[in-house]
């Protein structure tokens, strides 16, 4: 039987690049990935179906018979990620399975282990795009005309029109647990179980001025998006430090980009998490408004454009209290960090398992989670398969 070691050491160089992974959705990196899924399937003659969405499933017992329990995560990073968010939830699954195999068990249900496409969404830009679809959250037409960088469309990407809502959703899956790295600094033991996801969103800001030469316009002629940006930079910090919650503004495009050039356009967006819904609502509207303001100061345009919207979540708390008692009174704890486990939560019962990170970075590198802990992980997602099904 494999070890999490071979399993680890099998993934862990592809898509790593210089400085973290570069494991866009349906690139190369991990379309090799997903031929890993299917050979750790065909391994454990774990039959492997997708869901037209570009989500895959590995069954042990008969694909979609009936009450599935799924389990599972995603194989995609952020730009120069880390390794364990996302890849550990898959890697977990299959060894969950062969743990049970190991001891005889035979599931009264099926279980499959999920990858879900484009969970980032670093590549098309709305974050849980394959549970999404498979929930029905977003049209197929709306999620096929998605675009990356070089605009290619998830259509293309696919090679045909997503499939969008699973037809019996809720009849077909009886719950879904996804285990997943930690990405905060509150888990002080191996693993602990979720309870909720922060609301949180991203919006961009396209901020418009009058592009000039930087050596021939004088300060007070000129109309600078760039600065209208900065400000609305430091709003945003500032508004969620009074509000206790979380701002970024990250990822920033400029046109034309050139260092003797006043800008014309700067587009950037917001990461916005609260911890409740009323809180988030504030501090973006705040942020809105003193961008407003300034761009009025500094003659520029704005607009804000909402991309994604992910609301609370309060996951189902009979399994969340169950699944911490079948581990010994493990802790229940919330995250900001979302997750298709967060987007299924709506339509089946879902729970998290969380596996400690002692550093608590994630989205970088430096990402690490102990291999003991990994393997306390796989003990528990074993156990919980086991008592689910
Ligand atoms: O951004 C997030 O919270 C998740 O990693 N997609
Ligand atoms: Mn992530
Ligand atoms: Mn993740």
């Amino acid at each position: 039987m494999p070890t999490f070691r071979e399993l680890w050491d099998g993934i862990a160089p592809i898509g790593r690049g210089a400085n973290g992974y570069l494991r866009y959705a349906l690139t190369e990196p991990e379309l090799v990935l997903r031929d890993w899924f299917r050979n750790q399937a065909a391994r454990r003659d774990m039959p492997v179906t997708d869901d037209g969405n570009g989500n895959l499933f590995a069954w042990w017992g008969d694909p979609w018979a009936h009450d599935a329990v799924l389990t599972g995560s995603h194989f995609d990073s952020v730009p120069h990620g880390g390794a364990y968010d996302g890849p550990l939830g898959i890697v977990s699954g299959f060894l969950a399975v062969d743990r049970l195999r190991e001891q005889g068990y035979a599931p009264t249900k099926p279980i499959a282990i999920v990858a879900f496409v484009d969970e980032e969404g670093g590549r098309f830009g709305l974050p849980c795009l394959g549970s999404r679809l498979l929930t029905g959250a977003i049209e197929p037409e709306r999620a096929a005309a998605l675009r990356d960088v070089d605009g290619v469309t998830f259509g293309e990407a696919l090679g045909d029109l997503p499939a969008g809502l699973l037809p019996g959703l809720d009849r077909r899956i009886s719950a879904l647990v996804e285990l997943h790295i930690e990405q905060g600094r509150a888990l002080a033991v191996p693993v602990g179980v979720a309870s909720a996801i922060w609301p949180h969103g991203r919006w961009r800001f396209d901020f418009t001025g009058h592009g000039d030469h930087a050596g021939t316009t004088k300060m007070s002629d000129r109309r600078d998006p760039m600065l209208t940006y900065a400000y609305t930079v430091l709003a945003a910090n500032k508004e969620a430090r009074l509000a206790g919650a979380h701002a970024t503004m990250a990822r920033v495009e400029v046109e034309p980009n050139a260092t003797n050039a006043i800008p014309s356009v700067v587009r950037s967006w917001l990461d916005a998490r609260a911890e409740d819904n009323a809180t988030l609502s504030a501090v973006v509207d705040a942020v809105v408004k003193r961008a407003t303001e300034r761009a009025g100061r500094d003659g520029t345009e704005l607009t804000v454009t909402p991309e994604s919207q992910s609301p609370e979540v309060d996951f189902d708390t009979s399994l969340a209290d169950r699944l911490a008692d079948l581990l010994g009174g493990v802790p229940i704890l919330p995250t900001s960090a979302g997750h298709d486990a967060g987007v299924l939560s709506a339509h089946v019962p879902t729970a998290m398992l969380f596996v400690r990170n002692p550093t608590g970075i994630s989205h970088s590198p430096a990402e690490h989670a102990d291999e003991q802990d990994c393997l306390s992980g796989i003990d528990a997602l074993a156990k919980v398969l086991r008592d689910l099904t």
